[in-house]
């Protein structure tokens, strides 16, 4: 089917809705493209692309002139029927990358996102440092991030995980599973209606892969492969090596994306503020406006701590993050020398 603007197909086909197609998708059509079909990436290889279309999974045909690792699992193009050759990408509603080292673009994690399910277990697993980098990573994306806490049958008590977690950011979703169990689908429903898509991230071995097998019901023989952890310091083997976007059984599509080692950020200021709100927010108050919060009279921010309101060990854990993101960003010398390059990327 096509998504043609004038005559073709309605462009609010079912179907395509289902996959995630949107106005925001449509509107990007020109007259001339009323023939093509418009199909959504679902796995990323070195010389090869797959989608997902209203037909089912297509291999597409590439012209030579693209390049494979230009695009994200998620991501919406337009692609002529009856080859199958892909003509171009649409624009992203949004877009996760990190930071990759040594100088090379950022590596796209997945597009068009709506949820980013940020997923960690109740064990040695759980780390807040982390998980705020993947907080930060989710909110510069324009993306919603909800905690997932898996292995709530192996914790002796989960309150106290999910009370740290709901401490990480101000409104933020905390969740807990058993992610084996059909009740793990109800638990993330909110998120996962038609039309949604939601992306599991997070270390290897937290259980994001069987997560995604109980949302989309896969048959045993389709079922993403899983790998079991280490005893003793609960890490996971990598068993996911790509990511690959799947559809949920009540609606929406799923994409699942192997275990990260490290998170390294670039270029989430904004995302970072939302995240330490409670010390952004307190930062105007401070007598000089280049305060580092360190050593100032008048520091609104020791103010804080002092007083006992705000966490010591969250406010190292934002300066590590800012000082990390700092160095990483390029700066353009603007009037006040703090004018950030965007270089790659869109924001909403
Ligand atoms: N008991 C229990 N085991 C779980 C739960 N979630 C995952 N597991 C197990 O944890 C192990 C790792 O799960 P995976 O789904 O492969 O983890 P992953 O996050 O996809 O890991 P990578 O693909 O390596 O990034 C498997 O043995 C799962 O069966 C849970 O909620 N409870
Ligand atoms: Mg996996
Ligand atoms: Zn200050």
């Amino acid at each position: 089917m096509q998504v043609g603007v004038s005559h073709s197909i309605d462009p609010a086909s079912p179907s395509l809705t289902t996959l995630g197609w949107s106005p925001f998708f449509a509107d990007q059509l020109d007259p001339d493209e009323a023939g093509l079909a418009g199909m959504r990436i679902a796995t990323v290889h070195r010389s090869r692309l797959t989608a997902e279309s209203e037909t089912g999974p297509v291999r597409l045909t590439l012209p030579t002139s693209v390049k494979t690792t230009d695009f994200a699992v998620g991501d919406w193009v337009l692609v002529e029927p009856k080859t199958q050759t892909l003509v171009r990408r649409l624009d992203r509603q949004t877009l996760l990358q990190r930071r990759t080292e040594g100088g090379r673009p950022q590596q796209l994690i997945a597009a068009n996102v709506d949820t980013l399910f940020v997923v960690t277990s109740c064990n040695d697993d759980f780390n807040p440092a982390r998980l705020e980098r993947y907080l930060a990573l989710a909110n510069e994306a324009g993306t919603k991030p909800v905690i997932v806490l898996t292995k709530i049958d192996q914790a002796a008590d989960t309150a106290p995980y999910v009370a740290q977690a709901a401490a990480l950011q101000r409104g933020l979703d905390v969740v807990q599973v058993n992610a084996k169990t059909p009740e793990a689908a109800l638990v993330l429903a909110p998120w996962c209606g038609p039309g949604q898509t939601v992306a599991l991230v997070g270390s290897s071995g937290v259980g994001k892969s069987t997560l995604l097998n109980t949302l989309s019901s896969k048959s045993p023989e389709d079922a993403q492969a899983t790998g079991g952890i280490r005893e003793d310091d609960a890490k996971g083997r990598h068993t996911t090596t790509s990511r690959s976007l799947h559809a949920i059984k009540g609606g929406g599509m799923v994409i699942d994306t192997p275990g990260m080692r490290t998170l390294h950020v670039s270029n989430i200021s904004d995302g970072l503020d939302m995240v330490f709100a409670e010390i952004s927010e307190l930062a105007p108050a401070c007598r000089f406006s280049d305060c580092t919060h360190d050593h100032e009279p008048g520091c609104a921010v020791q103010a804080a701590i002092a007083a006992g309101t705000l966490d010591p060990a969250r406010l190292d854990r934002w300066r590590k993050l800012l000082e990390e993101n700092r160095t990483n960003t390029p700066v353009e010398t603007g009037p006040r020398g703090n004018k950030i390059l965007k270089t790659r990327g869109k924001r909403r």
